[in-house]
């Protein structure tokens, strides 16, 4: 199918926000020898642990390159879909369509541009074109038109309220390795025609030593409109301290797209986490991956899925990850909260929100 030759604004679309109904969500298998330690073995077990608590309330489809699809087909229960599409590695929220609807209740993707976090420039791996072909091929199965955006964007750099408020980070949009020659007000007004919004909330950083150059879906979620839930960082010494602070006082300075005030929650933030020598060790080097012992890893409970009236969060640390559940649950009082051991999904640089992509019922 061709891409649309228009923008989702001008054709009434818009992106949902998450918590909207969902008729999907998909995910891609890992394999990556420099990402995924001891040939991705225990990545895969946490991915299929994912997979497994959401199918709870939502189909998963899991994309698998041909020489996986065996093993993933084993590995995974009968009632995970699995699809083959050649990747270049697991991040579905960053390489998958994101979806817009209309008031008709019609669905149709964006395919964003991909250059694995930053090209030749800053990027984490060379080639990246399976990659950046997955969002139209993901369209094409599911039999959904598509955009094919003008421009560089990973999904896990936007969330959005439904309500026409798009949050994003200037560290990350505003990157010189992602679309160096725009300005910031014509990102915006790129934000605004493809997800159908009206107002862009920049906040300047994401998490501490993120190789995402700073994804928002790794330092804030956004609850319900003008709720958002950031992570915290209670030690005055650490780096993550004052983007924390900051991320919180410039949120409640701000307003939404509807002019209403932001109320921020908090979530404690896990550690802080570090790679380890024997974690270390399981990886095969590479040039764009820093993957060694002592790294700060960039983990954070607000990296979590919403799905279908369930909460998806990751596991990441026992002296917190019951206080995240809590909060969680306080936050989504009627949705199942389901917490996933999520330690090597962080070693791949991210989290269960940046593996998973979902689709808008429709
Ligand atoms: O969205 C994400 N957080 C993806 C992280 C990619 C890291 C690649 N090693």
């Amino acid at each position: 199918m061709n891409p649309i030759n228009s923008t989702p604004k001008q054709d009434g679309f818009f992106m949902p926000a998450e918590s909207a109904p969902q008729q999907k969500v998909w995910m891609i298998w890992p394999e990556r020898p420099d990402n995924w330690r001891h040939q991705s073995q225990p990545a895969q077990l946490a991915f299929t642990k994912v997979a497994e608590a959401i199918s709870q309330t939502t189909p998963v489809t899991m994309a698998v390159s041909e020489a996986q699809f065996e093993q993933a087909r084993a590995q995974l229960p009968a009632h995970i879909d699995v699809v083959r599409i050649d990747n270049n590695d697991a991040w579905m929220r960053d390489v998958g369509p994101s979806y817009v609807i209309n008031q008709q209740g019609q669905s149709r993707g964006i395919s964003w541009q991909f250059n694995a976090w930053g090209g030749e420039l800053d990027g984490l791996y060379s080639p990246w074109d399976n990659d950046d072909a997955i969002a139209a091929k993901v369209c094409q199965i599911d039999n959904k038109d598509h955009y094919q955006a003008p421009f560089i964007l990973e999904g896990g750099s936007i969330h959005v309220d439904g309500e026409g408020t798009v949050y994003t980070t200037e560290e990350c949009l505003l990157h010189p390795s992602r679309n160096p020659d725009l300005s910031k007000s014509q990102i915006e007004a790129y934000l605004k025609q493809y997800l159908g919004a009206e107002k862009v909330i920049w906040l300047p950083q994401g998490l501490y030593n993120d190789e995402t150059n700073g994804h928002i879906d790794n330092i804030l979620h956004v609850v319900k409109p003008a709720e958002v839930v950031i992570t915290d960082c209670n030690d005055p010494e650490d780096p993550q301290y004052p983007i924390s602070k900051q991320a919180k006082a410039f949120l409640e300075s701000q307003t939404d797209a509807k002019g209403r005030s932001i109320k921020v929650h908090t979530l404690p933030m896990p550690g802080p986490l570090y790679l380890t020598e024997a974690e270390a060790a399981g990886i095969a080097p590479s040039q764009g991956m820093k993957r060694e012992a002592g790294e700060r890893l960039a983990a954070s409970y607000a990296n979590y899925l919403i799905t279908n009236k369930q909460i998806v969060f990751p596991l990441l640390d026992s002296q917190y990850d019951d206080q995240a559940q809590e909060i969680l649950q306080n936050l989504y009082p009627d949705y199942l909260v389901t917490g996933v051991e999520a330690r090597e999904i962080v070693l791949g640089g991210g989290n269960i929100h940046c593996i998973t992509q979902q689709v808008p019922k429709s």
